[in-house]
C-alpha cells in the first residue's frame, strides 16, 4: 500500500472524526506548510473530518509572517486528549513538542509521524504509523506525493504552501536534486508565482538589527591571518547577524563580540571557502578553546559558532587571532 493509503486506512479503522496535526517547536515553513497542506488534503478526501493544526510553543517568526500572508491561524491550545489520531509533521523526537510532549506520549490515540529526518527509535516505538523518507528534501515533498497518489488536483494555495516548505528546507533550492525540482515545476504549474511567493521567505529586518549590522561594519578591524581576512567588531546586540553580514561583505572570518560588564558574548562566522581550504572548524578550533580560556562555554558548527564568557573584548580578540594563527600555522 502507498503511504497515504496506510494513513487513510488508519483513519477509517479508528473511525476518526477529529485529527490533530502537530509541528515541532519554533515550527519552520516546512513544518507549517506541510501541516496546512495535509490538513487541506485530508479535508478534501474526508469532508466530514475536523482537522486542526498546532505548533508547539508557537511557530517561528518567519512562519508567522507566512501564516499572516495566507490569513491563516493555528490552534493555540489543542485538545490533544480529544484527538482520534495525532499526526506529527517534520518532528522526529517527541521532545520537540515542548510542553505537549508528555500529553502526546500519554494519549491512547494512534500517533502518525510524517518526516524527512532520520527516524528516532524512541519515536518509532510510539508511532502506530511512520511515514519517513530521508531522501525527500522536506516534509512538504512527502505531502506532495500524497496528493499525487490520491489523484487530487493541487489548488493554488496548497501549491504555495508546499513550494514555501521546499524552498525553505532546500535553502532556496540550492540543496534540491532533480526530483525536487520536478516537483517544484509541478507546483509552479499549479499556480505558484515563484518570485512573488519566495518573497514571503525574506522577512523585513527590524530597525535594531539593521543598526547593529551597520554599527558593526563601521567598527570593523581587519587582520590578515595567512591569506585570510579576519574581521573583528563589536556591537551590543545581534552579534550573530552582524557576523553574518561581515562575511557577506567579504571577510573570510568574522568575529563579533558584545560586552556587558565583564560578560562577553561572541559570535563568529566563516565563509564556505575558508572552512573548505583552511580546514578550520569554528566551533571546535576557536569557540571551544575561547570559552574555556574565558571561563565560559563555547561551541557550534564549522562555519557558525558562539561563545559566552567573562573577560575583556580586546583580550578576546587577541586570543582569537592567536588561536587562528596557531591553527593555520602562519604567524
Ligand atoms: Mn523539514
Amino acid at each position: 500500500m502507498l503511504p497515504i493509503q496506510d494513513l487513510t486506512a488508519l483513519l477509517d479503522r479508528v473511525n476518526a472524526r477529529f485529527i490533530l496535526l502537530l509541528c515541532h517547536h519554533n515550527a519552520d515553513p516546512d513544518a507549517v506548510g506541510a501541516a496546512l497542506a495535509l490538513s487541506s488534503l485530508l479535508q478534501r478526501i474526508r469532508p466530514r473530518l475536523r482537522v486542526e493544526v498546532a505548533a508547539a510553543e508557537g511557530p517561528s517568526r518567519l512562519s508567522r509572517c507566512m501564516l499572516t500572508a495566507f490569513s491563516w491561524d493555528l490552534t493555540q491550545d489543542p485538545q490533544i486528549e480529544e484527538a482520534d489520531v495525532i499526526i506529527l509533521l517534520d518532528t522526529n523526537t517527541i521532545q520537540q513538542l515542548g510542553d505537549w510532549a508528555g500529553r502526546v506520549e500519554a494519549t491512547k490515540s494512534p500517533i502518525v509521524v510524517v518526516d524527512h529526518h532520520a527516524s528516532h527509535p524512541e519515536t518509532e516505538l510510539l508511532a502506530t504509523l511512520s511515514i519517513a523518507d530521508e531522501v525527500a528534501s522536506s516534509t512538504c515533498e512527502i505531502i506532495f506525493r500524497f496528493f499525487m497518489d490520491m489523484n487530487v488536483r493541487i489548488t493554488e494555495v496548497e501549491a504555495k504552501l508546499m513550494f514555501l516548505g521546499i524552498a525553505f528546507d532546500t535553502r532556496h533550492f540550492i540543496l534540491a536534486n532533480s526530483t525536487t525540482l520536478k516537483i517544484v515545476a509541478d507546483l509552479i504549474d499549479s499556480g505558484v508565482k515563484a518570485q512573488e511567493t519566495l518573497s514571503l521567505l525574506s522577512m523585513p529586518m527590524e530597525e535594531s538589527e539593521r543598526m547593529a549590522r551597520l554599527k558593526a561594519s563601521r567598527r570593523i578591524r581587519l587582520i590578515r591571518v595567512g591569506n585570510w581576512i579576519v574581521a573583528l567588531s563589536h556591537v551590543g546586540a545581534y552579534q550573530a547577524s552582524a557576523a553574518r553580514a561581515l562575511v557577506s561583505l567579504g571577510a573570510h572570518v568574522a568575529i563579533v563580540a558584545g560586552q556587558r560588564g565583564d560578560k562577553l558574548k561572541i559570535s563568529m562566522r566563516a565563509s564556505h571557502e575558508f572552512h573548505q581550504v583552511a580546514k578550520v572548524h569554528l566551533g571546535r578550533d576557536l569557540a571551544k578553546p575561547l570559552g574555556e580560556h574565558f571561563q565560559g562555554m563555547g561551541g557550534g558548527h564549522a562555519m557558525a559558532a558562539g561563545v559566552n564568557g567573562i573577560g575583556n573584548l580586546e583580550a578576546c580578540f587577541k586570543y582569537s587571532i592567536k588561536l587562528l594563527r596557531r591553527r593555520i600555522g602562519n604567524v
